[in-house]
């Protein structure tokens, strides 16, 4: 019998560089806020906000940290050479959009960092992860090495953790992590696996007109091998990204649907055919599985990716229920809040949706769930991770007190030039290294 497990909410901290930088075309948000002034301080205590409000409810929370930025290291192997002011300076002068890609602080969204199998559903009973290789967007490439050094720096005993290589690198396994992964489970029968995609690299799909389809089917099905799943405890499904969803600015499965446990809460523009989706969940969960459909006229796909009520963390609470922690632009605008108060009105565990204020991170397309990289743990397991990355009231306030510290409170893509704020970056990953007990995990340190 597998032991308990809890699901502890792994969120990123977002970086002393957070802008938006215009950098991900299918991200609304993303293009929409492009070149507007940011406040990394306050997009920093809106997370950690989060994070405390999280925890408060009862439900597992832990913490990622930020990644180096600029990355030096990528302006160095595209041929801007010298010291690292020079490296700047060279590419704010030559190639300004290089920069710019190599600065964003797109790593917050955790959910993009991997992808991860609790040691219950798995053959050899280890929790399985593997950070995304992020091939779609070249922003986000960078990520893959530094994430997978921080999760081979917390999850680093391979008694209970394997932390796997990225896919490898190419459009042909495009992975984007969690987004793409919902896992639901009742009791008494096995887990279920979403691994949904956008497109396959082999077989002939249809696709997308106008953006983008990021993950390929190819990737998910290397992620289930890869994670071993259980033949008896687990089952992996493949559901297609609905093309004309993705189109709508859905450009990750969490952007239109969301599950937890025995529920899911979906847009009939999230997966193609999803009554046919339903109906195979409902033969493989039982009577126990709940789920809440929105319609297009009820919810106009539009108003979903704009207000994001789907990138919703619905969490379990202590005592069986479950709550949804929302976007405040959901509460804002009538369709979505609709949507949500049916959601808590009807038959299922959802009792309660709580709005939060995120504006900061859903300006560049991220709500509550993109913040956040699910892990199920056992207590053994918690035992196991010897880095201090658990929340608690006395991080919490520690993380209050380092932002303050070291975060600008206003940035735009001009700042990126400055090679203070490189250092000023630097300064205060090195601090947070320390206060996370995480060694050495950048090139900086190195
Ligand atoms: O990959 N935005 C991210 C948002 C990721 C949201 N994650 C989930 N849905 N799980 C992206 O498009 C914008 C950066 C900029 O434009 O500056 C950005 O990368």
């Amino acid at each position: 019998m597998p032991s308990p497990s809890r699901e502890y909410n792994f969120d990123g901290l977002v970086g002393p560089t957070h802008n938006y930088g215009g950098l991900s075309p299918g991200n609304v948000a993303s293009l929409t806020h492009g070149g507007r002034p940011s406040n990394p301080r306050e997009a920093a205590l809106q997370g950690l906000a989060k994070m405390k409000f999280v925890a408060s409810l009862g439900v597992g929370q832990a913490v990622l940290p930020p990644h180096q930025r600029p990355s030096l290291k990528t302006l160095r192997r595209l041929g801007f050479i010298g010291t690292d002011e020079e490296v700047i300076t060279r590419a704010a002068r030559e190639a300004e959009h290089l920069l710019r890609l190599c600065s964003s602080a797109a790593a917050m969204w955790t959910a993009n960092a991997a992808t991860c199998a609790p040691s219950e559903d798995t053959e050899d009973g280890r929790v399985h992860l593997t950070p995304a290789n992020l091939q779609e967007m070249f922003h986000r490439v960078i990520e893959a090495d530094t994430t997978w050094a921080v999760l081979r720096a917390i999850f680093s005993d391979e008694r209970h953790f394997v932390v796997h290589e990225p896919l490898p690198a190419s459009s042909h396994f495009a992975d984007e992590g969690a987004a793409n992964h919902t896992r639901l489970k009742v009791p008494g029968r096995p887990a279920v696996h979403l691994f949904a995609w956008g497109r396959s690299a082999w077989q002939p799909t249809e696709r997308p007109h106008q953006f983008p389809a990021r993950q390929t089917l190819e990737a998910s099905q290397a992620l289930a091998r890869l994670h071993r799943l259980h033949p008896g405890r687990a089952i992996a499904l493949f559901p297609q990204q609905d093309p004309s969803g993705i189109d709508a600015g859905a450009f990750h499965t969490d952007v239109l649907a969301v599950g937890n446990d025995g529920y899911l809460m979906l847009h009939e523009r999230a997966f193609v055919d999803p009554r046919a989706w339903i109906k195979t969940l409902q033969d493989s969960l039982g009577d126990a599985f709940r789920y809440t459909l929105a319609t297009d006229r009820e919810l106009p796909v539009k108003d979903a990716v704009a207000a994001y009520p789907f990138n919703s963390q619905v969490l379990t609470l202590p005592d069986g229920t479950m709550a949804v922690v929302a976007p405040i632009e959901s509460q804002e605008q009538p369709a979505p809040r609709r949507f949500l108060e049916r959601v808590v009105a009807e038959d299922n565990p959802v009792k309660a949706v709580h709005y939060l204020d995120l504006r900061q991170s859903m300006h560049n397309g991220g709500g509550p769930a993109c913040l956040r990289q699910r892990i199920r743990l056992t207590d053994e397991e918690v035992r196991a991770v010897k880095a201090n990355v658990f929340f608690t009231d006395t991080l919490h306030r520690q993380l209050e007190a380092w932002v303050k510290k070291h975060y600008r409170d206003r940035l735009v893509p001009e700042d990126l030039k400055d090679p203070a704020l490189a250092r000023e970056g630097m300064a205060a990953l090195d601090e947070l290294t320390r206060l996370l007990g995480l060694g050495s995990v950048y090139d900086f340190q190195r």
